[in-house]
């Protein structure tokens, strides 16, 4: 459950643009910035629990997603179909879906964190990123991020963190262009 006095202590939320991709174009055409774009969650970091012994979490994406069509929430991760609702952390534990350099290595125990799930938004939209702790009386919101998406020519990466008295956790989101669905 969450601690109450966190709602009134200072918090540190940092978000980061990272870097934009080097795209890998086999011919020399000079690529458009594309309508759409997937967003993905590449790691999630438990620098430190909620809760004592493990943080059952998970990640929502909230916005109108093409694909799959008109969801306005989207179970990001982990994927449901590969380990149920939630992924059980430990504390310096990071979960990897599929870049484990986004991981720390020299600060934190990798742990496999499934395939990932790639939604499809308009480039125009804002897609609202919550980290959650499941719990008994409803979940605890642990981080809350927006993200302003735009035409993109290469994949971005950004770094979301919050820091409180009661938790810390990193997360690192993947923006990649992508074509029309149809
Ligand atoms: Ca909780
Ligand atoms: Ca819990």
């Amino acid at each position: 459950m969450r601690n109450i006095r966190s709602f009134f202590t200072a918090a540190v939320c940092t978000a980061v643009l990272l870097s934009t991709g080097t795209a890998t174009a086999s011919t020399a055409t000079t690529a458009a910035p594309s309508e759409y774009v997937s967003v993905a969650i590449e790691s999630v970091i438990a620098y430190d629990l909620e809760e004592s012994g493990h943080d059952e979490v998970y990640i929502k994406a909230t916005g109108p997603s093409i694909l799959p069509p008109t969801s306005q929430v989207v179970e990001l991760w982990p994927d449901p179909n590969w380990n149920g609702r939630t992924m059980s952390l430990a504390q310096q534990r990071c979960a990897w879906t599929l870049h484990d350099y986004r991981c720390p290595r020299d600060r934190t125990v990798l742990v496999y964190g499934g395939p990932m799930k790639e939604p499809l938004f308009h480039a125009s939209e804002t897609v609202r990123l919550t980290l959650m702790e499941d719990d008994y009386i409803g979940d605890d919101l642990l981080l809350d991020q927006s993200i302003q998406l735009e035409p993109i020519e290469q994949t971005r990466f950004y770094e979301f963190e919050r820091k409180t008295s009661g938790w810390h956790y990193v997360i690192h989101v993947r923006v990649d262009p992508r074509p029309s669905p149809w």
